[in-house]
């Protein structure tokens, strides 16, 4: 069953209507029956669109049932879904269009005149419709009301491609991660177990539905178990607080939690119901797994994995949950702790955590000598992340061989800015850096050599204005007189981050 939209069928099949998806503050809910239908008005709209196996469906829209359920049309053709962040700017998407050439996008009515003038740019051929409001001239909900509905679903290979989702790397550019219907179904069906995932269960997502934790981690979770998903447009305090009263597990940032905590009035009393709090996509710090717990008395359960692996590693649900550790490698999927030459180190050595499973990627669309890059010869994929391993295959990341900066869960690569600042005739060079921030984990800090001793820190934050996405713009800029550099002339990001952090 590598399709994941057969599991969907089968929870169709079995419970037709309970409840699938459920809006927040009696904003309605969604069977399994009434889902099922909407995938299948949406299959056939998508069909009516030429789109079919190996099509490329690029989707900017906002979070919703119906967001949902084209995810699930995608794959039931046999299409590749590539969902992209709200917070891109047409700068930003016009690079996505290019690189992937979708055949379709789907995009938010009110950005439907700069999409087509974008996709007319790029001559890929890529047609442009909206998701949000049946009353658009291009609505995607008009046409699936007008098109037959598609029930069959495409068989698919455990080697097919199911999604393209775009992650940036060293080279500063995105690159769009090829995850196969193994790959997601592989997962999906140990986590679902991991995790204890049954019919009873009561999601709270409150997560974006663009990435991997959101997306594949929750969603699949949830339909494997033909459970109940509370969707919250977004993280909203107050919204968590009425939800949690009504869900049995939860799945956030350590942002979350955090935010969670910061409420005086946010205890026990409030998770009464809730048997899960899993935490991933960024550190959880050790205080704050002590603080939640001393507060609420649940243990978080921290797990950890990454766009081009879904899932790696997790605490355990019924064993001890260590804060500060990931856990164990999940069943199937082999992780070994490396020297630089991909030699595996003795036990509780600090090295590069390799990892190799049915959950690694196909390669970076159209990159293979990145791809190849990233990979050792025996088939296992370097993460770029610092581990540890004890005696017993318990897992710590420690650190980051890779320059990243994760904000709210967000990844911000250094390079893409560092890129669009020495690009300005007023930068000489530059240095982003990530700085502690008590509720992003890390914020961005750019710090500029100005070649014009005019430049202001006002005129660098105007300059990223429009090109780049809110979360990755730096909220703090200071402009030097030279670069800490070693005696290989490389800038020492450390001296940076102790300077200023
Ligand atoms: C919003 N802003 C941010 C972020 N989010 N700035 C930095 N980092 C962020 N993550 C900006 C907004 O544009 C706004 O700017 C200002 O911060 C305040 O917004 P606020 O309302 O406080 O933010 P929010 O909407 O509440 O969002 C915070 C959030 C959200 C809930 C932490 O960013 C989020 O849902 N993050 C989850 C990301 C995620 O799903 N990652 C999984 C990747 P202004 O005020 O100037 O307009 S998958 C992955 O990593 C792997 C596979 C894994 O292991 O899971
Ligand atoms: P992404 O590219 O958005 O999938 O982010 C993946 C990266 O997030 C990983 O390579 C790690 O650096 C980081 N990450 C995810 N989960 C954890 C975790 N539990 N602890 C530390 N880092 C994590």
């Amino acid at each position: 069953m590598t399709n994941i939209c057969a599991h969907f069928a089968d929870a169709c099949a079995h419970a037709p209507e309970a409840v699938f998806l459920q809006l927040p503050d009696d904003g309605g809910e969604h069977s399994f029956a009434v889902m099922e239908r909407r995938t299948a008005q949406l299959a056939g709209a998508l069909r009516a669109q030429g789109i079919a196996a190996d099509s490329r469906v690029m989707v900017q829209a906002a979070k919703s049932p119906d967001m949902a359920a084209l995810y699930l049309a995608v794959l039931r053709l046999g299409a590749i879904f590539i969902p992209l962040n709200t917070a891109y700017t047409a700068a930003e998407l016009q690079y996505f269009i290019a690189d992937a050439a979708p055949h379709l996008l789907v995009c938010a009515p009110a950005a439907a005149p700069s999409v087509m003038a974008l996709c007319a740019e790029a001559k890929t051929g890529t047609e442009v419709r909206t998701l949000g409001d049946a009353t658009s001239p291009q609505a995607l909900e008009r046409a699936a009301e007008q098109a037959e509905p598609i029930a069959q679903i495409a068989s698919r290979s455990d080697a097919d491609l199911a999604a393209l989702l775009y992650t940036s790397g060293t080279t500063g550019r995105p690159k769009g991660a090829m995850l196969s219907h193994g790959n997601l179904a592989s997962n999906a069906v140990v986590l679902r177990s991991l995790w204890a995932f049954r019919a009873e269960d009561v999601l709270l997502h409150a997560l974006p539905l663009f990435h991997v934790h959101g997306l594949f981690v929750a969603m699949h979770c949830a339909l494997l178990a033909a459970c109940r998903v509370l969707l919250l447009p977004k993280f909203d305090l107050a919204q968590i607080k009425r939800g949690l009263r009504q869900a049995s597990v939860m799945m956030g940032v350590p942002t979350f939690y955090s935010r969670l905590l910061a409420d005086p009035e946010f205890g026990a009393a409030d998770c009464a119901r809730m048997r899960l709090f899993i935490s991933g996509s960024a550190p959880l710090s050790a205080p704050l797994h002590r603080d939640w717990l001393a507060r609420t008395g649940h243990r978080i359960l921290e797990r950890y994995g990454m766009t081009e692996l879904g899932m790696v590693a997790s605490n355990p649900y019924a064993g001890e949950r260590i804060a500060g550790t990931v856990g164990y490698a999940l069943p199937g999927i082999a992780v070994r702790v490396a020297d630089a030459d991909g030699q595996e180190l003795p036990r509780d050595s600090i090295g590069t955590l390799e990892v190799k499973g049915p959950n690694v990627f196909r390669g970076y669309w159209q990159r293979p000598t990145e791809t190849a890059a990233e990979f050792r010869a025996d088939g296992y994929f370097i993460t770029g992340d610092l581990a540890t391993m004890a005696a017993d295959g318990r897992i710590a990341i420690v650190g980051r061989a890779k320059d990243l900066i994760i904000t709210g869960g967000y990844n911000v690569y250094p390079k893409e800015i560092e890129t669009l600042l020495d690009a300005m005739p007023q930068v000489a060079e530059s240095a982003v850096i990530g700085l502690p921030h008590p509720d992003f984990g890390e914020s961005v800090c750019a710090i500029v050599v100005a070649a014009d001793p005019a430049l202001s820190a006002a005129e660098v934050r105007r300059a990223l204005g429009g090109k780049l996405a809110k979360f990755k713009q730096p909220s703090r800029v200071e402009l030097v007189d030279s670069l800490p550099r070693n005696a290989l002339g490389k800038v020492q990001k450390n001296v940076l981050r102790a300077r200023y952090g």
